[in-house]
């Protein structure tokens, strides 16, 4: 494969580029530029000459087209909300912005699909789906911010993956432009087209290294009739495990949520987030937040108080609260998508998101948290997740008083241990964050080498000149 430039583009060059969207829309100001260079988690700094934002998939077809025949290496950038640095230009790339690419272009309310340009902020299409009376169940902790193509681009799983499925199965179709310029169009409402290769898939999950999704068509689903949130204290994952079990058996509604938290993260939400709560009047070493949907409008809080009766006999659960109106059910639903930013007041901060099958996950903590504790005595693992999918981010505080940079020097060792364990349980070591580049130096440790040498062919066939997010994934 050739290697894309390396250096920053020349003047003339960018000219080239800027005509394609106009001034306005290509960004020099190191200003503007810089909180495009950097993460959340601050753990990558990147450089760029310039950001494009590009106001149709015709100017993206051009930008790549342009950037293909100069060999101008480019990364695509949404909310800028990723995990693994998947979106930061570590040489100088340019950086393609697809937030003006905002429009939902339709909603089919009978064939209950949406078609969305690939910057329309997450919250903003599940609004649009709410004010039709319909449900768009891909949910995170960014979806003020992170974008639909970003979720695709990144696969994205979130807290509704249980019920509804991850960011790959609630697409339908997709809009993809190509290294060289050309527009692949898959915007099909359709459930079955077996007309050969299903290409759709290629592109979601592949972090932008394929191909640049610009539109995708998504499932919607029937609004739930009747919703119900429970914040439970259980005595182990284990118990949670069994929980989870019993809810999908026994309860006449679906489980559509379904988080683990270890009472750990829930002091740090105590001390360090805003307008945060103990939910439970005493404390338990674990916490599951519950939630149950019905196309009934009547009968599901009852049918959940009569399931957590019997878990608290089953000694499942020790203690629960059920939310008691929608704004309690924010409230711990607020406390959840806060776990991330609170780990920060605390220091360096470790992350795994890993998966194991459902019934190792108690395993897999006892094991990892064991381990890690044994590497770095005071270490403070804070595990928490989407148990009902076996995703777990097991993330690891500093001791209290360490050193952060050296806590964080010893990322790898870290990673090291809890990966093992993660494989001897037969799980992954991305579950729902994607590979970007803090695990591409993982993933041939990992990965079936004839999947990976496919993978490698792919990238060979759909982008010859390495233009797109070169170093990323592979
Ligand atoms: C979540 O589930 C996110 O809140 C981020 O996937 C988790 O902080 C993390 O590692
Ligand atoms: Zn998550």
């Amino acid at each position: 494969m050739n290697s894309p430039m390396r250096h920053a583009p020349a003047p003339d060059l960018l000219s080239r580029f800027a005509a394609i969207v106009g001034d306005k829309y290509a960004v020099t100001d190191p200003n503007d530029l810089a909180p495009h260079l950097i993460e959340g988690r601050g753990l990558y700094h990147g450089r760029s000459a310039m950001m494009l934002k590009p106001g149709s998939t015709a100017e993206v077809a051009a930008i790549l087209k342009l950037a293909n025949e100069t060999r101008t290496a480019i990364v695509p950038q949404g909310g800028n909300t990723g995990l693994v640095g998947g979106q930061i230009p570590f040489d100088g790339e340019l950086i393609l912005s697809l937030t003006r690419l905002d429009k939902i272009r339709e909603i089919d309310v009978r064939s209950n699909t949406m078609t969305c340009e690939a910057g329309v902020v997450l919250q903003k299409a599940q609004d649009a789906a709410a004010a039709n009376d319909r449900l768009f169940p891909l949910s995170l902790g960014s979806e003020g911010s992170c974008t639909i193509g970003g979720n695709l681009s990144s696969n994205a799983g979130g807290t509704g993956a249980l019920a509804y499925g991850i960011a790959r199965e609630l697409m339908v179709g997709v809009e993809v432009v190509l290294a060289d310029g050309r527009i692949m169009n898959l915007l099909r409402k359709l459930k079955k087209d077996n007309t050969g290769y299903d290409l759709r898939h290629l592109f979601v999950g592949a972090e932008g290294t394929l191909g640049v999704i610009t539109a995708a068509v998504v499932k919607l689903f029937p609004r739930p009739r009747s919703v119900e949130t429970a914040f439970l204290g259980v005595p182990s994952p284990e118990a949670a495990v069994k929980l989870l079990n019993l809810a999908q058996s026994q309860i006449a509604g679906t489980v559509t949520g379904f988080e683990l938290i270890i009472r750990e993260i829930v002091e740090f939400a105590l001390k360090h987030g805003h307008n945060v709560r103990d939910p439970l009047a005493s404390k338990h070493p674990w916490y599951v937040l519950m939630e149950v949907s019905s196309q009934q409008a009547e009968g599901l809080r009852d049918n959940l108080e009569e399931f957590l009766g019997s878990a608290i006999e089953q000694d499942l659960v020790t203690d629960a609260t059920l939310a008691a109106n929608l704004d309690q059910a924010k409230a711990f639903w607020h406390m959840r998508h806060t776990l991330t930013e609170v780990q920060k007041p605390e220091g360096g901060s470790i992350k795994h998101d890993v998966s194991v099958p459902v019934a190792e996950v108690p395993a897999f903590l006892a094991e990892a948290s064991d381990a890690v504790t044994k590497l770095i005595p005071g270490s403070r693992p804070v595990p928490f997740g989407h148990l009902g999918d076996g995703n777990i981010h097991y993330n690891v505080s500093q001791p209290v008083g360490a050193d952060k940079a050296d806590f964080l020097a010893r990322w790898g060792d870290v990673n090291a241990v809890v990966d093992k364990i993660v494989l001897k349980h037969n799980g992954s070591i991305s579950a729902e964050h994607g590979i970007g580049r803090l695990k591409r130096d993982t993933l041939p440790k990992v990965k079936d080498p004839v999947a990976l040498a496919l993978m490698r062919d792919f990238k060979r066939v759909l982008d010859p000149n390495g233009i797109l997010n070169p170093g990323k994934v592979l």
